[in-house]
Order: structure tokens, then C-alpha cells, then sequence
């Protein structure tokens, strides 16, 4: 099971990219993979997920003041620009055995989706509009805060 998270010191650092187990089948009929109760650092209490997103799409676009997320590429794929206040990197997501654990005060935006690419999401809380911050100078004063 991965670390538990600290939710007020999210630094780009407590982003983690995790195994999710992969069961290749003996006959040839594929892989199925599987995410249990401890497979991520957080109880899954939201699923949603995102397709038909155009290649010149982005989505996201802000930050979760408490809400912890992981993304999968289910299918095809995309990339992950993630910023924490200070730093910035990009995450290529491609294979539904890898999970990416975004915890909360991260800003997140998804673009340079593949055609026919899915993500998943399972994600901490049902859905909440007040959890968002929306606005990126909203978002450095509530890391400065
Ligand atoms: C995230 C990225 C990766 C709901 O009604 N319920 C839900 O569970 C969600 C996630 C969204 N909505 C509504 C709210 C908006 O009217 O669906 C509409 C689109 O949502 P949003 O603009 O937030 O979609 P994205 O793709 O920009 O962001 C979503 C998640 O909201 C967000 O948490 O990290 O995917």
C-alpha cells in the first residue's frame, strides 16, 4: 500500500505514480488489473471518467482544496501537467496498470489526449463545486496560506 498522504504540505514531491496489479492471462486472453480495498492511499468514494476528448482539448484547470485523486489511462493516452505553486511537471500517462496520485493542493490541467484514450478517475469524496479553486492566483495564495 502506498504512503498515507499530508494533505497541507502537497509539494509536486507527494505525487506518486503507482503499480496497479496487472494479472496477465496464462491462456493469452489478455490482462485484467484490479484495484482493491489498499491499493491506493485513500478510500474511493467517486468514480467518473473522461472520453471523447478532443486532441486539442484540455481539461482540469484548477485545484482541490481536500478532494485526493488517481488518474489511469484506461485507454490510450495523455499527459498530466501538474503545478505546485512553485514547481511545474508533466506526467505522459499511457498504461492501465499505472495509477497517478494527486493529492489535494495540486493544480492539474489534462491535455494531448490520444483518440479513443479514457481516463479514469477514482477520487476521495463525491463531488463538491466549493472543493475547487478555479482561479491559478487563487490557488498560490492558498499554498502560501
Ligand atoms: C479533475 C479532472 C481530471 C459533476 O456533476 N460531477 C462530477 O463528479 C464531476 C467530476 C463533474 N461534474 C460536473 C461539473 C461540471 O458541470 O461536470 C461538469 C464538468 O466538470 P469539470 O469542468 O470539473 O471537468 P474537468 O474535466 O475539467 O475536471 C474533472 C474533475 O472535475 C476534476 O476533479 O481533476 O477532471
Amino acid at each position: 500500500m502506498a504512503a498515507t498522504l499530508e494533505p497541507n504540505l502537497s509539494t509536486l514531491q507527494t505525487v506518486e505514480l503507482i503499480d496497479i496489479p496487472k494479472i496477465s492471462d496464462p491462456e493469452g486472453r489478455g490482462n485484467l488489473s484490479v484495484v482493491e480495498k489498499n491499493t491506493l492511499p485513500f478510500e474511493v468514494k467517486r468514480v467518473y471518467y473522461l472520453y471523447d476528448v478532443p486532441s486539442d482539448a484540455s481539461r482540469g484547470g484548477h485545484a482541490h482544496k481536500k478532494l485526493k485523486q488517481c488518474l489511469i489511462a484506461v485507454s490510450g493516452s495523455f499527459d498530466v501537467v501538474l503545478h505546485d505553486g512553485k514547481d511545474k511537471k508533466i506526467i505522459h500517462l499511457n498504461k492501465p496498470n499505472k495509477g497517478l496520485i494527486i493529492p489535494n493542493g495540486i493544480w492539474r490541467e489534462l491535455e494531448n489526449f490520444s483518440s479513443g484514450s479514457v481516463c479514469l478517475a477514482l477520487v476521495s469524496d463525491v463531488y463538491e463545486e466549493s472543493d475547487y479553486i478555479r482561479e491559478f492566483e487563487e490557488f498560490k495564495l492558498f499554498k502560501r496560506s
